[in-house]
Parts: structure tokens; sequence; C-alpha cells
């Protein structure tokens, strides 16, 4: 211990905290750290080829463990290549430390060959971010660090230079504790008596759920049938509240269903638990709002609110049930739920095979993928079209998990998100949905699959086009520019990355390919070639329910450009 150096303290209080992965590029002045693992049977080192890839994968690693985990980037450009996967993971609050290493010490302040201020750069997307200058910080600095990431969930970075982390160590032999505190946040006897009143007197209650009731399916299942009340959730808020729940209608928001749309329009009180539901324009102006969020500064941020508690929603909930009467009405969520019906046979419809010519509609390619994947599959999903897909076609069951990048919005998550989940799960099935565009952005990361022997499956939505985008550009009514992709054949390129490189031209071919790919023992992408014009807008079938549903559109982005979307829903409607 005694001839330890600042790097070799580093490794041993990571290990100590139960840390057992850095995913990470190496580079000179991260040398100390990687040399040190190099000897280390407890700490992986976990290579891959772009540190934007490392830091989507430490994300994905905290968020299906809920503890710390940690990425690396060398000096200068290597750490400035984490940003955009830091972002994603403090915007997703989930706990991640990165190690930013730094040019040498004495030379910081002189423009020296690849010098930044990772303090400044780090500082819009972290908690913490400080640089250790000499060897007396340490371990204090990394253990600040390591806590404010845990506590306050979100990233924290250690900017340490190569030549600190080599001199000798002088902190003390004993491995910090990291306690895992859990305190029950729960609002007062006289507010939960005041919230109960709130809800006792609605007569048609609608809950907002989002990420924040995971764990407390059973009281919000009990809640909403207490008071008869349909839920709602926000995309990240899916995996937690969908399955097993008969009070489901559905998500709102722009890829939401009308049912969650129409739900939250038409109750008297809206009840929003553990979410950030961002869209302004989804909320209804004439209920009374009630908001529970474990963190006070999330109350009313979204929406004007007529009542905000600080709670845990499993605490807050399970203190609120012995107060609630039972509701004698359920005419409300009577009608939600047939609206949903609709809305789900709608969306069941888009998926059948029947294609125009030889298309394969994306629908039905998320449909079958839900059909095979295994029970407790991890599914990560790109932003653009397939979070569309995974949003209404990947059924979850308390035991599937879906990542995305769904608070920072950023391309490219699904393959650096499906590593880090395979990598810290590798007894789990990891399906990536990827956009053709997303794939193509951090598609070196493919090869980190055959080195890592991680059978990550990979499908990829070739649509030839940015195509959300393209959406984007009708729904404003304008036309396509700049969203053409010329690929190249993606299951050649697999192959050539050591995968397995299947390519799915027909209908006929999805299911067999993606059966392979699913049964391969190892790695496999499969390309299928999905038709470029999807609407993925809420679907309705009547033309009452699209005229409603164009409303709504127009409400919610199109600044009164309505037509464009009602010609478009009509060529959808028609086939
Ligand atoms: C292309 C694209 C399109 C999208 N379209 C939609 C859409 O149509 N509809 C949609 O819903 N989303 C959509 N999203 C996602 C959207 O941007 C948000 O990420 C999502 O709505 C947020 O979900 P959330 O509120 O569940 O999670 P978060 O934003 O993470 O909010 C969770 C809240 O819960 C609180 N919390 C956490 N734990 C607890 C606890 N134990 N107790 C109490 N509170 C707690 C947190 O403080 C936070 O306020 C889209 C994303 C992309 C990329
Ligand atoms: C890093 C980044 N660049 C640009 C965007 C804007 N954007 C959002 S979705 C999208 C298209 C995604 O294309 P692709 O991955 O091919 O999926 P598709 O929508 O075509 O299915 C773009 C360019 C973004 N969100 N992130």
């Amino acid at each position: 211990m005694s001839n330890r150096n600042v790097a070799g303290l580093l490794v041993d209080t990571l290990v100590a905290a139960g840390i057992e992965r850095i995913y990470g590029l190496a580079g000179d002045s991260l040398n100390a750290i990687t040399e040190t693992i190099r000897t280390h049977d407890r700490l992986h080192w976990v290579p891959v080829r772009h540190e934007e890839t490392a830091a989507f994968a430490a994300g994905a690693e905290a968020h299906l463990t809920g503890r710390l985990a940690v990425c690396a980037g060398s000096c200068g450009p290597g750490n400035l290549h984490l940003i955009n996967g830091l972002y994603d993971c403090h915007r997703s609050r989930v706990p991640v430390l990165a190690i930013a290493a730094q040019i040498p010490s004495q030379e910081i302040g002189s423009g020296y060959f690849q010098e930044t201020h990772p303090e400044h750069l780090f500082a819009q997307c972290s908690h913490f971010c400080e640089l250790v200058s000499q060897p007396e910080q340490m371990p204090r600095v990394l253990e600040i660090a390591m806590r404010t990431a845990i506590a306050r969930r979100g990233v924290a970075v250690v900017v340490l230079p190569g030549d600190v982390a080599l001199r000798p160590a002088v902190g003390t032999d004993t491995a910090p504790r990291f306690a895992d505190p859990q305190p029950v946040v729960c609002p007062s006897a006289a507010e939960l008596d005041e919230l109960a009143g709130i809800l006792n007197g609605a007569r048609r209650l609608t809950i907002l759920g989002g990420a924040g009731c995971a764990g407390a399916h059973a009281e919000l299942v009990e809640l909403a049938g207490r008071r008869q009340a349909p839920i709602v959730h926000a995309m990240r808020g899916k995996a937690f509240i969908e399955y097993d729940n008969p009070f489901d209608v559905g998500m709102t928001g722009l890829l939401g269903y009308a049912s969650g749309y129409q739900a939250m329009m038409d109750c008297d009180v809206l009840l929003m638990l553990g979410t950030d539901f961002p869209y302004r324009q989804f909320y209804p102006t004439q209920a009374t709002i009630v908001q529970i969020d474990v963190r006070g500064e999330q109350l009313g941020r979204r929406t004007r609110i007529d009542h905000g508690f600080v709670g845990d929603i499993q605490a807050t909930l399970g203190a609120l049930l012995p107060r609630l009467a039972p509701n004698p009405s359920d005419a409300h969520l009577r009608q939600a739920r047939e609206q949903y019906r609709q809305a789900r046979q709608g969306l069941d419809d888009l998926a059948r095979t029947e294609t125009d010519g030889k298309l394969i509609h994306p629908q039905y390619v998320a449909r079958v993928i839900n059909e095979l994947a295994a029970e407790d599959a991890v599914f990560t999903c790109d932003v653009g079209t397939p979070t569309i897909w995974a949003a209404r076609y990947l059924a979850m069951n308390g035991r599937r998990s879906l990542l995305g990048s769904f608070n920072h919005g950023s391309m490219a998550n699904a393959l650096p998100q499906a590593i880090g989940a395979q990598v810290s799960h590798p007894g789990r099935q990891v399906v990536a949905l990827s956009g053709d565009g997303g794939l193509a952005m951090l598609m070196g990361d493919l090869l980190s699959l055959r080195q890592l022997k991680a059978p990550v499956k990979v499908v990829v939505f070739c649509n030839e086009a940015l195509a959300f985008v393209e959406l984007e550009m009708k729904a404003a009514g304008l036309l396509d520019f700049a969203t053409d992709l010329r690929n190249p054949d993606f299951a050649l390129v697999a192959q050539a990355a050591g995968l397995l490189g299947l390519s799915a031209e027909t209908p006929e071919q999805v299911r067999p390919m993606l059966e392979q790919a699913l049964r391969h023992d190892g790695p496999a992408l499969v390309a299928v070639r999905v038709s470029r014009q999807e609407l993925s807008m809420p679907p309705t079938l009547s033309f009452d329910l699209v005229r409603d549903f164009g409303l709504f559109m127009v409400k919610a982005v199109l600044n009164g450009r309505g037509d464009e979307i009602l010609d478009l829903a009509r060529v959808n409607l028609k086939r």
C-alpha cells in the first residue's frame, strides 16, 4: 500500500466502493491508471473505440444497477469526446464518475499540446468537477466526487494530470466507506390529509406517472383502483407503469397515444407522480394539477400546479392510500380505457405484415422483436423513429428494461448503451434498435462487440433517411431536404467486423432473421430495409379522431399548420 502512486490510490478507492470496471480509451495521460489496472484483478478496463461510447455505456450500467459506474478519457480531445454521453447521463440522473485525464500539470495555462480546461467544459454536465493538482488532494477529491454523483444522481468529474497520477500517494491507507443511505422522504401528515382531500373530491382523476414511479407499481395500481383513475405515462415511466396495469391508457406527447392525451384533457384533477414530462402543450389548462416529486425544485417546472408535495412516490402513496375513499363512479376510467383500446387497435393494425409492394413496415419489425425477445431483455433505442417503435411496440413486464436518450435526445445512443448493458449484465439478452443514421454515427464501436465478446443484437431500421427529421419537416410544412442517407450494406459491414450480419429485404425474411440473430451465440446485426414514409403520430381510425388528432398536433407543435398533418394522416390511414 505504501508504494502506491496516486493512480493506485484511485484504483483502490474505486474497488473499495464496489466498482468493477472502467469504460474508456487509453492515452498517455491515462497511462498511470491503465498500468495499475493491468495488474489488478478486481477492476477491469473496458476498451471502446470512441469515448462518447464509454460515457453512454457507463450510463447504461448505472441505469440498470442504480449504482455508480465509471468512464475515462485521456487529456484534451480524449475527454472532450466524453461530453455528449455525459450530458445524457447527467440529464437522465444516473450516477457516473468520469476521470478526465489532464496535460502535465506544469504546462497548464501555457496553451500546451492538447490543452483544454475540463473544469469549464464539464461544468454544465456535472454536479462536481475538480482538478487534482497535488497528491495530497487524493483520495478526498475522489471521495467527494463519488458521493456527489451517488447522492445527487448525476455526473461527477475528477480531472487528473498524468504526472500527478504517477506521483507517490500520500493519502490514508484506510479505504473510505460508501454507505448507501435510504432515507424515506414523505410529505407530512397534514400534507397527506390535504392531498387525500383533493383526490377524494376529484370526480375525474387522471394520473400522469413517470420514472419516479419505479418500485411503486403496486401502490400506483391500488391508488388508481381506489379512485377509478386512468394512468397515463411519460416515456421514462413506461417500463415501470405499463405492465400488469388495468388502468394504463398509454403514453402522452407527440409520440403518445390519442387516449393518453385525451385522458389528461378530460380530467378535473391531474395527479403528476415522479414525472418531468417536458412538453407543456400536452398539459390540461382547466384541471386542478397536483404534483409529487422527490425533488422540490421539480415542482411546477413544466406546468402551473395548484398543489405540490415533496416525497418519494412509493413512500408517499403507501402513506396516502389508507386516507383514500373508493370512487363510486368509473365513467371517466371506462371512457379512457375504451379510447385506449381503440388507439391500441390502431397501432396493432399498423404492425401487420401486409405491405404495399415489398416494403417492410418498421412497426412490424418492432412487433416481432417484442415477440421474440427474452422476458428479461434489455432494449436500447436510438433517438429518431426507433424511439417511437420502442414506445409503442415493446411491451414491458417488470423484468425487461428500456434505455434511450430520452431526456438529452442524442442520436447514436443505442449501440453504446447496449455495450454497457451487456458488459455489466452478461446474463441478459441485449437488443439495440438502431437508426441507420444513429448507427453510422458511432459505428466504430461495432468493432467493440467482437473484442468485448458482447453478444449484443443490433437491429438497424434502414430507411435511408434521417426519417424523424423528415417527419418534423413535414409537420412544419417543409419539403424534405438534407435528410438522404446513402448507406453501405450494414450486414456486410457487420460481417467484416466479426459479427453475424444479416440483411432483411422482404417482410418474409424479418422473423426468421431476427430469430437467427437472437439465437446466435455472439454479437449479431440485422439490417432491415424498412419503408421510409411512416406516419409516426398517434394513429386513429375514424376521420373524427384524425381531425381531433390534427388539432392536437396543431396545439402541440404546428403553430397553425395542421393541413399537412391531416394530409399525411389520410395517406397513412388509407393503407
Ligand atoms: C425523439 C423523442 C421523442 C419523445 N417523445 C415523447 C413523447 O411523445 N412522450 C413522452 O412522454 N416522452 C417523449 N420523449 C421523452 C421525453 O423527452 C422525456 O424524457 C420523458 O417524457 C420524461 O419521462 P419521465 O417524466 O418519466 O422521466 P424524467 O424526466 O426522468 O422525470 C422523472 C421525475 O421523477 C422524479 N423522481 C425520481 N425518482 C423519484 C422518486 N423515487 N419519487 C418521486 N419522484 C422521483 C425526478 O426528480 C424527476 O422529476 C421523447 C424523447 C425523444 C428522444
Ligand atoms: C447528435 C444529434 N444530432 C442530430 C440530432 C437531430 N436528430 C434527431 S432524430 C434525427 C434522425 C435520426 O436518424 P436515424 O438514426 O436514421 O433514425 P430515423 O429517424 O431515420 O429512424 C436527427 C438528425 C440529434 N438528436 N442528435
